[in-house]
């Protein structure tokens, strides 16, 4: 379809309004008010359907693979032998695609508050939410800072793929009570990684949740990657562990069991992904 026949545009706003990315929207596919958010999915001529909720887009189908493989096998990788995991939000189900790509993974409890997420996804996000009902993976529609509170030294790694801390259920996670809660339910060699957001428009949040986190673990390691779906397309993550470092564990035959179907990590990036660029790394030393 020619451009100018395509009217609708759906804008994203950040830095209080004043600066914005413009979506050319070739359909409306979906429009929801859940009891926790909006939901609203678009098709585009050139990334594929995007999902936004309460107006922020959380993923696009043409670059959701650089969030998902970096919050996923930076975490899996550190630990040497992943069997039991834990994702708090993710129900679009990228995340967990990504974890069972991890032959050891035995089980996966994926935690998501608003069952229209996963509803949504598995209608509109086919390869996104497509290893969702493997039966290795139990759903839980609840708060996630409320589910794991009640574990004990239960899992290998915990991924936090949260919505931005702006509202109730994203906010309640980026506090030093969940992240000691995370602490808890890791067993003693566990690894947890979360998304932290970016330093150009979300400077204030993405400092929250690093000082936060270093109440709760004493190894605290923020990592990188371009994730263009976003703004600023510059996104941080946070490594944390009781006692694990975030070197990749194992030898080169690991990563081979995922060959071709990685399209962002690899093993250097594993490492480079923790270089920061100078004025990060003096902001994150200064937390
Ligand atoms: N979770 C992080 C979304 C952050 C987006 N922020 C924004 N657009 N302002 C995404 C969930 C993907 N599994």
């Amino acid at each position: 379809m020619a451009k100018e026949n395509l009217p609708f545009f759906f804008e994203e706003f950040v830095a209080g309004g004043n600066v914005s990315t413009k979506y050319r929207l070739s359909k409306i596919d979906f429009s929801k008010q859940s009891p926790i958010q909006k939901i609203d999915v678009f098709s585009t001529p050139d990334l594929g359907k995007v999902l936004v909720m309460d107006g922020m887009v959380q993923l696009n189908e043409r670059w959701e693979f650089t969030y998902h493989e970096m919050i996923a096998h930076v975490p899996l990788f550190s630990h040497s032998n992943p069997e039991s995991v834990l994702v708090i939000g993710g129900g679009d189900g990228g995340t967990v695609r990504e974890i069972l790509k991890h032959r050891s993974v035995k089980r996966v409890d994926l935690v998501e508050i608003d069952p229209d997420v996963i509803k949504t996804c598995k209608e509109y996000f086919p390869s996104v939410a497509s290893k969702i009902m493997d039966p290795s993976v139990s759903i839980y529609n609840e708060d996630g800072k409320n589910f794991v509170a009640k574990k004990k030294n239960e899992y290998d790694v915990i991924i936090v793929d949260s919505t931005d801390p702006y509202k109730g259920a994203g906010n309640s996670l980026f506090t030093e009570e969940f992240y000691s809660s995370c602490r808890e339910a890791l067993k003693d060699d566990g690894v947890i990684s979360v998304q932290a957001e970016n330093p150009v428009y979300d400077s204030k949040e993405m400092e929250r949740c690093f000082r936060e986190i270093k109440k709760a673990f004493p190894i605290v390691k923020p990592y990188i990657s371009f994730v263009p779906m976003y703004p600023s397309g510059f996104w941080v993550f946070v490594y944390a562990s009781k006692n694990v470092d975030p070197s990749f564990k194992g030898d080169e035959s690991r990563i081979k069991a995922l060959d071709g179907t990685l399209i962002y990590y690899n093993r250097k990036i594993h490492d480079a992904a923790f270089v920061l660029p100078s004025f990060l790394e003096r902001l994150m030393s200064l937390i």
